[in-house]
């Protein structure tokens, strides 16, 4: 029995060197790190979308040592352009999020979306052997489900939907709710990250599609489905090893030497949905009630590139850079500025040094499927109070985070002077029942309990 995983993104990505052959690199992310494991344990195909190099349609991986192979799928331009960054990023990701004004639900868009999954599922199903367990990734591929089901009646199929699933009234305002619904019920188990996902999941099958539901199930077209909620995890030990490492310990140090205050840290991928100028204003706030903190709190921000082909993330870009200006303008004296601002991706290392460095880590989305930043500085941190907001699926998990409603600025301003001020015995208390939660669901764990589920599906 194999394993067949299929996401829009590539678990490792060709780079050409100078003698023209090509080294492959695991990507940076959970998914790789949760899902080459067990597919090296269990052999078969992952499919995704082949980015560079797309003349090189199959390889066997990890290079050196293969234990499954990778099916490349070939995108056009067009298809970039409609499929990825039109039907996906700019009309499922926004209402997913619950930014229904910046939805653009486009047919043609649409049209594209339904023939590059289209693509997916004939893969999946050329590579399928009896026996083989399917697993569907994220909302890129919401048809696969159906699209495979239809020519492979038997298969055992799983679907994980890795963003918010939101409310009815929310998700009715897509022109294709049918369809989207009808593909991912095409899976026999279909995870989310939270109960109130799961439920709002089940809700729109009643109520857009009428089907049934009953404990966990949706039953459709004669086809009974399981809904559960499986909030992805880290790899706690790998990062605890990292964080506690010498050289990390003295990169921490050096942040800390070089800065000489208290840390506020923010790291997020450059996107609307993760609050950023949200944060930055109630930074700007904190100051404005708090002239003491001058000179002994410097705010971090890690930010990497995302999407710059959308419009709105490029506006989105422009603003963050504009009110990193505007606040370091407003308080800068000699020897300090308020606000440190990178627009880059880090290294791992340099990332962990970052969360080992810092006083108060900020996670505060206005909307977030989980939240994989939050779990990092949980388990990387000593003595650091993680900051989060409610609207973040690992909310529910993290229950000894201080939990902000990002929307209300002088609320976060608050929550920022708590933070800062909290005693240390509390903060630790604070981070040993935390860690001991991360424990309780790792990423291994998470990847070989989907898919022992799926088998038993
Ligand atoms: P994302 O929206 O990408 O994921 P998140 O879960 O925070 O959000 O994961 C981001 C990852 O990128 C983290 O592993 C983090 O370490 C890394 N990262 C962030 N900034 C970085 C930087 N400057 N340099 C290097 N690495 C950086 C989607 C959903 C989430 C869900 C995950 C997993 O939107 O809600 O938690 O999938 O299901």
């Amino acid at each position: 029995m194999g394993l067949i995983v299929i996401s829009n993104r590539e678990p490792y990505a060709p780079k050409k060197g100078e003698d023209g052959t090509l080294t492959w690199t695991a990507s940076i992310g959970g998914l790789t790190a949760a899902l080459d494991p067990a597919l090296q344990h269990a052999g078969g195909t992952w499919i995704a979308w082949g980015e560079e190099h797309p003349d090189v349609t199959e390889v066997d991986l990890p290079q050196g040592d293969p234990r499954y192979r990778l099916r490349r799928i070939r995108l056009s331009e067009s298809e970039v352009r409609e499929f990825y960054y039109g039907f996906a990023n700019r009309a499922l990701w926004p209402m997913s999020h619950y930014f229904i004004e910046r939805a653009k639900y486009l047919a043609s868009n649409w049209r594209a979306y339904v023939e590059v999954n289209r693509r997916f599922a004939r893969a999946a199903v050329e590579s399928y052997r009896a026996g083989d367990l399917i697993w569907v990734h994220d909302y890129q591929l919401a048809l696969v489900p159906r699209l495979i089901r239809e020519v492979l009646p038997e298969a055992r199929i799983g679907f994980f939907w890795h963003i918010p699933w939101p409310s009815t009234e929310v998700f009715r305002t897509l022109p294709w709710d049918q369809e989207i619904l009808d593909g991912i019920l095409g899976a026999d188990l279909i995870g989310m990250h939270t109960p109130e996902y799961v439920s709002h999941f089940q809700s729109a099958c009643r109520r857009v599609l009428h089907a049934e539901t009953a404990g966990d199930t949706v039953s459709w077209r004669g086809q009974v489905s399981r809904v559960v909620d499986r909030p992805i995890g880290i790899e706690v030990d790998a990062y605890e090893q990292l964080a506690a490492s010498l050289e990390v310990e003295e990169a921490a140090d050096r942040i800390r030497r070089t800065l000489q205050t208290q840390i506020l840290l923010g790291v997020d991928r450059l996107d609307y949905t993760k609050g950023i100028p949200e944060r930055l204003e109630a930074f700007d706030a904190f100051l404005d009630q708090h002239p003491e903190a001058r000179g002994r709190v410097t705010l971090l921000q890690i930010a990497v590139p995302s999407r710059e082909q959308v419009e709105s993330y490029r506006q989105l870009r422009a603003r963050v850079e504009g009110l990193v200006g505007r606040i370091n303008g407003k308080h800068t004296e000699s020897g300090w500025s308020p606000i440190q601002y990178i627009y880059r991706g880090v290294p791992r290392e340099e990332l962990v040094a970052h969360y080992r460095a810092a006083d108060v880590m900020l996670v505060t989305p206005l909307r977030d499927g989980l939240n994989l930043v939050a779990k990092e500085f949980t388990a990387c941190s000593r003595d650091g109070v993680l900051v989060l907001s409610r609207f973040a699926g690992a909310a529910d998990e993290l229950p000894e985070a201080v939990q902000v409603n990002p929307y209300h600025p002088s609320g976060l301003a608050e929550a920022l002077t708590r933070a800062l001020a909290m005693p240390l015995d509390e903060k630790k208390a604070r981070l040993t029942r935390l860690r001991s939660r991360l424990r309780q669901s790792d990423l291994r764990a998470w990847a070989d309990g989907f898919v022992a589920e799926l088998a038993g599906a």
